[in-house]
C-alpha cells in the first residue's frame, strides 16, 4: 500500500515506502502539508522532512520538531513517527488544537542507510549506527553512533573512540552527513522551535538533558513537567509506565546526543522518548504489536504537545 491512502500499522515500512508515503500526503493536502529534501545520507539516500500545518500560512509560527530512526535497528521509531504524521495530517479535525499556533516539522528517518542495512538478515538486524566505513587495525567497521556525534561536550562521556564499537562518537563531531542534516535543521528552526522530540527504542523512558553530565539544567522542572505529562497520559490510557528524568540520572551518561544539542541550540523542551520493546532483542516487536505501541506513543506525544501549548 505504498503511497495512496491511509497508513498501515500492520507491518514495518522501508525508507522508500516512508518517503513515498509522505510525498503522497503532501500531494493530497497541498494547502496544509509540505515535503522538503533536507539532505542525503552517506550512501546518498534522500532525507526529507514533512511539515504539517493548519493551512493558515501564518509566517513564523512556533515549531515542534520531531525526528525518528537515529538508530538503524529501532524499527518501532519510524512506525511511531509515521503514526504521528497520520494523526496530524489525516485526523486533522481531531488535532487542530495542536496546529493552531504551531507547525510540526518531522524527519521520519535520520539514518536511512542504517535502516536499510537492518533489513538484510539476522546479523544486520541488530545494527545501530550509520554506514560510513572507518578503518581500524586493518579491518573496516561501519558507522558512527549518530547519537554520540553532536558537537556538545562531544566524546567526553559515555561514548567510544573505537570505530568498531556501537557507541563510536565518530572521528570528529558531525563527521556523519546525517547528523549535519539534523544540526542544520535545528539551527534553522531554533528561533521558532519550542519542543524537540526524538524517538528511539526501547525501554519506556522519557529522557531530558543533560546526557553529558549528572547536573540538571536550570529549567529542569519545565522539562520534567512536560515529560511527566506524557508519561502520565500513557499510564492512564494503557497502564504502560514510562520512567521520567534526565538521561544521565535515569539511564546512563552519554555525551554528543541530539537532545542535549537541541536544548543547547535553543529548544526549551527537548526530550528523547524510548518506546516499548519486543522480540528477542527488544528492538524487534512483532508486526502485530505495532498498532498498540504507536497508539500509546501518540497518546504521550499528544499530551506533551498539549502541555507545551498551554504553557
Ligand atoms: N538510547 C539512547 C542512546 O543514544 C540516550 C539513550 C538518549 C542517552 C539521550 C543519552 C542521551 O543511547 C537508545 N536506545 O539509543
Ligand atoms: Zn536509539
Amino acid at each position: 500500500i505504498t503511497g495512496k491512502g491511509r497508513l498501515s500499522t500492520d507491518r514495518y515500512y522501508t525508507h522508500e515506502e516512508i518517503t513515498n508515503y509522505i510525498d503522497d500526503l503532501a500531494a493530497r493536502y497541498p494547502e496544509r502539508v509540505y515535503v522538503k529534501t533536507v539532505g542525503w545520507s552517506y550512501e546518498k539516500r534522500i532525507i526529507k522532512t514533512i511539515t504539517i500545518t493548519n493551512g493558515d500560512r501564518r509566517p513564523n509560527k512556533k515549531v515542534i520538531f520531531m525526528d525518528g530512526t537515529f538508530h538503524a535497528r529501532e524499527w518501532i521509531s519510524p512506525a511511531a513517527v509515521l503514526y504521528v504524521i497520520d494523526q496530524l495530517a489525516e485526523q486533522f479535525d481531531q488535532n487542530a488544537d495542536l496546529l493552531k499556533d504551531y507547525d510540526w516539522v518531522i524527519l521520519p528517518v535520520v539514518n536511512p542507510d542504517g535502516y536499510e542495512h537492518t533489513q538484510k538478515g539476522t546479523l544486520a538486524r541488530i545494527f545501530r549506527k550509520t554506514r560510513q566505513p572507518y578503518k581500524y587495525l586493518g579491518q573496516t567497521c561501519y558507522g558512527a553512533d549518530p547519537n554520540r556525534n553532536f558537537d556538545f561536550h562531544w566524546n567526553e562521556e559515555g561514548a567510544s573512540s573505537t570505530p568498531c564499537v556501537d557507541t563510536y562518537a565518530g572521528p570528529k563531531p558531525f563527521s556523519e552527513p546525517e547528523t549535519v542534516v539534523v544540526r542544520d535543521l535545528m539551527h534553522s528552526l531554533a528561533d521558532r522551535g519550542v519542543m524537540y522530540l526524538t524517538i528511539h527504542s526501547f525501554g519506556n523512558y522519557l529522557l531530558y538533558p543533560w546526557g553529558w553530565t549528572n547536573d540538571l539544567p536550570e529549567t529542569w522542572m519545565d522539562l520534567d513537567e512536560v515529560a511527566k505529562a506524557g508519561g502520565d497520559a500513557i499510564e492512564a490510557a494503557t497502564g504502560t509506565v514510562y520512567a521520567v528524568g534526565s538521561s544521565t540520572n535515569v539511564l546512563y551518561i552519554a555525551a554528543g546526543a541530539s537532545d542535549d544539542y537541541a536544548f543547547y541550540a535553543g529548544f526549551n523542551i527537548s526530550i528523547t522518548m524510548e518506546l516499548s520493546g519486543g522480540g528477542i532483542t527488544g528492538f524487534d516487536p512483532p508486526a502485530s504489536k505495532i498498532d498498540e505501541f504507536v497508539t500509546e506513543t501518540w497518546i504521550g506525544i499528544r499530551a506533551m504537545a498539549e502541555k507545551v501549548i498551554e504553557k
